[in-house]
């Protein structure tokens, strides 16, 4: 071969290996000093704005990497647009990053605006103890502490095989984003830390939740308003209180929940199981196709609950208001255990009636009777011949 050849065979080589090897962002090279207990946060967005800001060669996509080790973040705040076709955040599973006991802001790790991101592997641990105490001891407002992972108005997400431990409030949130799949992520927390939702997802569209295991001191899942179009499937929740609503139509004008699978979920020590609750206040509002299918319950309170009426404060709910619509509602194959004697609960409302709900092999038991003995109540406020079967079994 001459050397013209050969040095032509390098130049191609090289352009091969540049075209498939993405660029990395290490947060060390950065400044971040794991083990160190300082804090990590200038370095973290530094390598960010690096990856963010890289257009990359065709074909491959900037990762930020976080090596082996424990990183204090004191609050970050990852912002796009970017300019590269996404950024890859790899964490090694051997990385635990972890919160300070306070964080004054409405999340500790917030991602916005970032189009293509993907979060892989590692941990993110949020040192909820001192906040929960904080909060049991009325020193602190619950409700106003911070989320952990904070994810809005970005398109075509993925976070895999993350674990993430102790939120001092909501585990993770997804905001006005479309294409967000969530997968082999674990969520940790103490069943008597308040408010600790595992994933709160609103405003959203294509939310896909998959292999996830969830067991908090709040709802595993909960839905707010806007969401539509989601799947979520093969699901461990507990402990916690269920797969549920959200509190809808507190607002009018709230966007509605439409088109909801939920697939292959077992919920085990639980308050309650799949819930739908609703303000009864003026609201025009719906929650509409929502499905669950294949469902075993392991001794949770209210396995199925629909709640139209709900009002803990009379003087909130002027009389006869028209509440959120709920219609077409599937349940189908839900058998295991019920902690209470009633299985299954629909409270609908006499204003504003339930429609199109469809009940399918429901087979929870209470205590040692035998399957179909745990009670089904119907407290009224459907449209006549709008659930099948009639008698709810
Ligand atoms: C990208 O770089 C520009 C300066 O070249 C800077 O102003 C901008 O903030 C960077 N973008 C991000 C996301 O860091
Ligand atoms: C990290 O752990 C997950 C399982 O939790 C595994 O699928 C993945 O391959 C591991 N990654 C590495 C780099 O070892
Ligand atoms: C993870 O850390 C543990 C303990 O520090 C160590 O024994 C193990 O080899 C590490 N695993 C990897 C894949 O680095
Ligand atoms: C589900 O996630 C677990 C833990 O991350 C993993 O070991 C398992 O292979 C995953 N299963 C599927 C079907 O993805
Ligand atoms: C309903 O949601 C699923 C995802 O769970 C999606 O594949 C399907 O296209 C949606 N249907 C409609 C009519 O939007
Ligand atoms: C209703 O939900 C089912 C899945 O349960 C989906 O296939 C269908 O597209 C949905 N229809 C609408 C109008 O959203
Ligand atoms: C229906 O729900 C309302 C509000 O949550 C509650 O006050 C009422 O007792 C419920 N009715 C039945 C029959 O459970
Ligand atoms: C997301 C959300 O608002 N979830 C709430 C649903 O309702 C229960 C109360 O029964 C709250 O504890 C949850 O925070």
């Amino acid at each position: 071969m001459s050397r013209h050849r050969l040095l032509l065979l390098l130049v191609a080589l090289t352009a091969l290996v540049a075209l498939t090897t993405a660029t990395e962002y290490n947060v060390v090279d950065y400044g971040a000093r794991p083990d160190s207990g300082a804090d990590s946060a200038g370095a973290f967005l530094a390598a960010w704005s690096a990856a963010c800001n890289d257009t990359g060669r065709s074909g491959s996509r900037p990762v930020l990497r976080v090596p082996a080790g424990r990183f204090l973040l004191n609050q970050a705040y990852f912002k796009g647009p970017c300019r590269s076709a996404g950024v890859d955040v790899v964490i090694d599973n051997n990385s635990t990053i972890f919160a300070p006991p306070t964080v004054d802001n409405r999340a500790w790790i917030m991602f916005h605006h970032a189009d293509g991101l993907a979060i892989r592997g590692g941990t993110l641990d949020g040192q909820g103890q001192e906040y929960w105490a904080c909060k049991k001891a009325g020193r602190c407002t619950a409700g106003q502490g911070p989320r952990t992972l904070d994810i809005s108005q970005s398109k075509g997400v993925s976070v895999k095989q993350l674990t993430l431990l102790d939120s001092k409030e909501f585990h993770m949130t997804i905001f006005d984003c479309s294409g967000v799949t969530v997968q082999g992520v674990r969520i940790i927390a103490p069943a008597d830390s308040r408010n600790t939702d595992g994933i709160h997802a609103s405003h959203s569209r294509h939310v896909r939740i998959l292999n996830t295991t969830i067991g908090t001191g709040d709802d595993c899942i909960s839905l707010g308003p806007g969401t539509s179009d989601m799947l979520i499937r093969d699901i461990k929740c507990g402990p916690g209180h269920g797969i549920s609503n959200g509190s809808l139509g507190w607002q009018d004008g709230e966007e509605g929940v439409r088109n909801v699978t939920v697939d292959r979920v077992v919920l085990k020590g639980m308050t309650n199981g799949l819930r739908i609750k609703t303000w009864a206040m003026p609201n025009s509002g719906s929650v509409t196709n929502v499905s669950f299918s294949r469902v075993t319950m392991n001794r949770v309170a209210n396995p199925i609950l629909v709640d139209q009426n709900y009002c803990p404060r009379k003087g909130d709910c002027p009389g006869n208001s028209l509440g959120v619509q709920i219609s077409d509602l599937s349940y189908t194959d839900i058998k295991g255990s019920s902690a209470t004697p009633v299985a299954v609960k629909f409270n609908c409302s006499g204003t504003n009636p339930c429609s199109g709900i469809k009940l399918r092999n429901i087979r929870p038991r209470y205590r040692h009777q035998r399957p179909a003995q745990a009670k089904c109540q119907n407290a009224g406020g459907f449209a006549s011949g709008e659930v099948t079967p009639p008698s709810c079994f």
